[in-house]
């Protein structure tokens, strides 16, 4: 089978040991999108403006619930329909990285994002006991967990042996592990003789993605889609800043024309990488 990266999004559908990334997959495919806008703003007004706007185009939406300033619960009921009407997943970018289990699985606070946000993510850094936690409240809630193997930001220290080590990780718990933030593909890394990686198939999610900027002022470092999604074979781009800039005081009609661009060269790369086997 070749890897997954060569193959539709689709067919991975088809296959995923992980309801939630079966469902992510289904989603890109139809919605023809692997643009998933994060969506960093302080005010909930300027929150769901944005993603009214983006909605129908992205697959996912990635929320910092934590950075509203006037959060409520009656955010997330929104958020939810939000996800129902125009048919995306939720991605709460809680970098979980304490140790083990109970106080993970019960480091949810208000907002309790296992019940609402079909993925999440963790730093490898505790070691497995992070994913166990995580999976023992996110498993009954058909929950996919990401794992940080690769960051975007300059100097970063997850390189080398940190990131076999993750993906390592992962390979062990392939029912609930679904993919990495990452800046490359991952199948494969950090594998013994003895390990059976056929069929992996882990979702890359990259953040660092931008058509206009190749960095900002405090480390973050830009990648065209082009770049991440057919030279590096990931699989989803993470627009934030690309898409909404400030994000104060948004101008809707700007959020919508921005997030058509990167939707339509995030797919063209993802066509473009498909169409070469
Ligand atoms: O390595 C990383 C991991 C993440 S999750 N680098 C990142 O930038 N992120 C997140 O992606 C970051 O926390 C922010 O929410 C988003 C990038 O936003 P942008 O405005 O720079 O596109």
């Amino acid at each position: 089978m070749s890897s997954p990266h060569l193959q539709t999004y689709n067919e991975r559908a088809q296959r995923h040991a992980n309801k939630a990334a079966r469902a992510l997959l289904r989603v890109m495919e139809e919605k023809q999108s692997n643009l998933s806008v994060s969506v960093d703003v302080t005010k909930s007004k300027d929150f769901f403006d944005i993603i009214e706007a983006v909605g129908p185009h992205v697959c996912l939406i990635k929320t910092h619930i934590d950075i509203l300033e006037d959060f409520d619960p009656t955010v997330i009921d929104r958020l939810r329909e939000l996800s129902e009407k125009h048919k995306f997943l939720i991605f709460e970018d809680r970098k979980f990285a304490d140790i083990v289990p109970w106080h993970c699985s019960i480091q949810k606070g208000s907002t309790r994002s296992q019940d609402w946000a079909h993925i999440t993510n963790a730093h490898a850094v505790p070691g497995p006991s992070i994913i166990t936690g995580l999976a023992s409240v996110g498993i009954p809630k058909d929950r996919g967990l990401i794992l940080l193997a690769e960051m975007s930001s300059k100097g970063a220290l997850t390189t080398g042996s940190y990131t076999e080590d993750a993906v390592r990780m992962a390979r062990a718990r392939r029912d609930f592990v679904i993919g990495f933030i990452a800046q490359h593909r991952m199948e494969g890394i950090g594998a013994s003789d003895t390990d059976n990686i056929a069929g992996e198939d882990f979702l890359v999610l990259a953040p660092g993605v931008g058509l206009d900027a190749t960095g900002d002022a405090m480390g973050q470092q830009y990648r065209t889609p082009e770049q991440v999604v057919f030279e590096s074979g990931c699989d989803v781009i993470i627009v934030g800043r690309g898409i909404y800039g400030k994000g104060e005081n948004v101008d809707t009609r700007e959020v919508l024309k921005q997030a058509q661009r990167y939707q339509a060269a995030g797919w063209e790369a993802y066509k473009k990488r498909v169409q070469r086997t």
